[in-house]
């Protein structure tokens, strides 16, 4: 039987790449996203399969009804992917713009517990699955990483937190933390400097929203009896690095 899969943050990077996947492995997808003519060019691509759903998942009436008028086709979710997210900033804490804290938290933490907990029921129902998207930015504090990787731990301990609550259920739940990937990721963290983001990814071989789809598909078809409960990935070319040492020299 055909599964239906959602994925927020369909419009570029890991969540587009995610529902050409899902597609292209027979899944129904419900693509989600802030621009709509974005997920209308995704959807003539990739053909009946999709229902392209523009919303901001920061609203919660407008998710909440995008979730109630779900055609009956699409009704029947069996994996949430909670792709959607973003970083703003990444300068120390004392520069940081407060907006854009708050942004982080209200997309990456408010909007994803939020369509979570609408979703819950129904996932409960047809022992469905749940592929949240962290980072390793929630696992190691990075200069600059303040509140953005403060979201991602979240992310991290919530989907595992969810593991210990839906014990029983038959309900899955996978928390992909990776490292760099080449994406919008850092056009948009820089305030839309492409110069500055295509400098980042330059020469270091990064990973890309395809890696991640392949992965998030690979978690998705594995036995039901099977759960991976955190997955993280980085590039060969990024690693780790010391802790930093403030000296006194007098
Ligand atoms: C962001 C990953 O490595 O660019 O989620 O901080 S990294």
């Amino acid at each position: 039987m055909t599964k239906t899969v959602l994925i927020t943050g369909t419009t570029a990077g890991i969540g587009e790449a995610a529902a050409r996947t899902f597609v292209g492995a027979g899944w129904q997808v419900i693509a989600t996203g802030r621009r709509q003519d974005r997920l209308d060019a995704l959807a003539r691509d990739l053909g009946e399969a999709v229902l392209p759903l523009a919303f901001d998942i920061r609203d919660a009436k407008a998710r909440d009804a995008a979730i109630a008028g779900l055609p009956e086709r699409f009704a029947g979710v069996d994996l949430l992917i909670n792709n959607a997210g973003l970083a703003l900033g990444s300068g120390p804490a004392v520069e940081a713009d407060l907006s854009d804290w708050h942004t982080m938290i209200e997309t990456n933490v408010t909007a994803l517990v939020g369509l979570t907990h609408r979703l819950l029921p129904l996932l409960i129902e047809r022992k469905g699955a749940i592929i949240n998207l962290s980072s390793v930015a929630g696992n190691y504090p990075y200069p600059g990483g303040n509140v953005y990787g403060g979201t991602k731990a979240f992310v991290t301990q919530f989907s595992l937190g969810l593991r210990a609550d839906l014990h029983g259920t038959g309900v899955r739940v996978t928390n992909i933390e990776p490292g760099m990937v080449d994406t919008e990721f850092t056009f948009v963290r820089n305030g839309g400097d492409k110069e500055a983001a295509d400098a980042f990814y330059r020469g270091a071989d990064p990973m890309t929203g395809g890696d991640i789809a392949e992965t998030m598909l690979w978690v998705a078809q594995l036995p039901p009896h099977l759960n991976i409960n955190r997955l993280e990935l980085m590039p060969v070319t990024q690693s780790f690095n010391g802790f930093n040492i403030a000296r006194d020299e007098g």
